[in-house]
């Protein structure tokens, strides 16, 4: 795990410094609860899954939950997200409830899809979220065409979007992110480098290690942030979207971070060497924030506890109202499919 040469030559910013902005103790905490939120419907998803509830497949994001909820705090409501599969963290913060997960996976007519998508494919554009594209890279020129929407409409809004490592050697990865840098569009992509692309790791995706040295090829910003570490990844997508509103185009960041789990949950991940597991399980997102908002005093760990059990209240809930909820019928399979 040796410094970067990108870090080396200074190209990035590998280790944010001091946050360079204030949050208030009510947002320290938001971002707390989101991350245990993230959690928590993880485990619920992971079990469900192998209580053999599920018909389809599940994605978890264990280990990244400090990139999607870090960066999606970051946004103002009218801002346009794309998620994908390791983002339901952001999901959860732009207010999208657990109980519409949990509803979806189960395949009742209570999901957003209404049976229709087995897991998290799914989108709500009341709250400005598109649904994940399951071809990789393509939420990229997706996410650069809403930003230039915004741009002819006049509105102010920034578009979002994350891809991983793999996706990063799709071609619409290059021909979004090139169209967006020309353009000057409010665009802002975050790469989720996390060790691994099913089971092919990162070195075999790519022969640059830090994939932001990308960002000069595009003649755009890029910048490296610990993903694990959610307040840096807030302030480093805050000051992308910033720049983003202010007509200076997009940025390319790299948030380095490990998916803790296998690709989805048939998955056990038995080709990541235990070694690895142990030196990312010491920087787990979470644990580190709890350290650090104990250190600061902005939270005592009964507040820690409190914020669990009430988390775990509302997974429980989001449980019984995704299995109480009704299958949808059958003469409604085909309700909803086109545009109307
Ligand atoms: C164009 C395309 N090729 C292959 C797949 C199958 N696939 C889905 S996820 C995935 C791995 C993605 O890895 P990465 O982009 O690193 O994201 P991560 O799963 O690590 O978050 C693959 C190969 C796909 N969905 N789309």
């Amino acid at each position: 795990m040796a410094e970067s040469t990108a870090a080396k030559k200074n190209i990035t910013n590998r280790k944010p410094k001091v946050l360079k902005r204030k949050l208030s103790k009510k947002q320290l905490t938001e971002l707390y609860y989101y991350m245990i939120l993230n959690r928590a419907l993880d485990d619920r998803i992971s079990s469900l899954y192998k209580q053999g509830k599920f018909h389809g497949g599940a994605f978890v994001s264990r280990g990244q939950e400090a990139t999607s909820v870090g960066s999606a705090y970051a946004l103002e409501k009218g801002d346009v997200i794309g998620p994908m599969i390791r983002n339901s963290g952001a999901v959860l913060v732009r207010g999208v409830p657990p109980h519409e997960f949990l509803a979806n996976y189960l395949g009742k007519k209570t999901g957003p899809t209404h049976g229709k998508d087995g897991n998290s494919h799914f989108g709500d554009l009341k709250r400005n979220i598109f649904a994940p594209v399951s071809m990789l890279g393509v939420l990229i020129p997706v996410c650069a065409g809403a930003a230039l929407a915004f741009r002819i409409k006049k509105e102010p809004n920034v578009a979002l979007t994350w891809i991983g490592d793999g996706g990063a050697s799709i071609g619409d990865f290059h021909e979004g992110l090139n169209f967006a840098a020309v353009m000057k569009l409010p665009f802002v992509l975050i790469l989720e480098n996390n060790g691994y692309a099913y089971s092919t790791p990162t070195s075999k995706q790519s022969l640059v290690e830090d994939f932001v040295v990308r960002a000069q090829g595009y003649g755009i910003p890029g910048e490296i942030v610990d993903g694990n570490d959610v307040l840096a990844v807030y302030d480093v997508t805050k000051r992308a979207v910033e720049r983003a509103r202010k007509g200076e185009g997009p940025t390319l960041i790299e948030a380095k971070t490990f998916r803790m789990k296998g690709h989805a949950e048939h998955d056990d991940a038995s080709y990541v060497p235990k070694k690895t597991i142990d030196y990312w399980q010491k920087r787990d997102p979470i644990a580190n924030y709890e350290k650090y908002l104990l250190k600061e005093k902005v939270l005592a760990k009964k507040d820690l506890a409190e914020i669990q059990s009430t988390v775990a209240k509302e997974i429980d809930a989001a449980q019984t109202f995704a299995e109480e909820s009704p299958l949808p019928l059958a003469e409604e399979a085909e309700q909803g499919v086109y545009a109307s």
